[in-house]
């Protein structure tokens, strides 16, 4: 049997304690659940995942690294550092992979910092402003960039 297609799900600073402040914005689960969520529609598409977590803007960046042979596509909620981190860009601007960035909340929505991305110039695509449900989509939509790399 082929191997499963390995998805890395990576998220930024704070965004462990998510579901316990700001539920007007960012709704009531915990990233936990989120994972649960990623877990379950991610089996349906036949894949497997690893959904991580960090504070630290390193080792963000060194999991990015490991996309360049381990994963095949990275997903990121970068948090924070999409607003600040030309390094999080730099690094992702060397894997070869697609890449999908997710925001629960509209961005576009917030205050004007938040309206500025380093990631989705270097990103495939971006999805924002869906709630927690926006990591599923974004699943679905590594499974059709995958199939149409295959198809080429
Ligand atoms: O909407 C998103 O997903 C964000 O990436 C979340 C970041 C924010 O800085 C971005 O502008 C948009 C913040 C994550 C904070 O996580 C929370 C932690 C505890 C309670 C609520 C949110």
């Amino acid at each position: 049997m082929a191997d499963p297609v390995k998805i890395l799900i990576l998220n930024g600073p704070n965004l462990n304690l998510l579901g316990t402040r700001e539920p007007d914005i960012y709704g009531h689960e915990t990233l936990t659940d989120i994972g649960r969520r990623c877990e379950q529609r991610a089996k349906a598409l036949g894949f497997e995942i690893a959904m991580r977590q960090s504070n630290s803007e390193g080792e963000l960046i060194d999991w990015i690294h490991e996309a360049v042979s381990k994963w095949s596509a990275i997903i990121i909620n970068p948090a924070a550092y999409t607003h600040t981190s030309v390094a999080i860009m730099d690094a992702l601007k060397l894997v070869n992979c697609p890449i999908v960035e997710v925001h629960i909340s509209n961005i576009y929505k917030r205050e004007s910092f938040r309206h500025h991305s380093f990631v989705s110039p270097v990103a495939t695509g971006v999805i924002c402003g869906l709630g927690p449900a926006g990591y599923e989509f974004a699943l679905e939509a590594v499974a059709g960039l995958l199939r149409k790399k295959e198809e080429v």
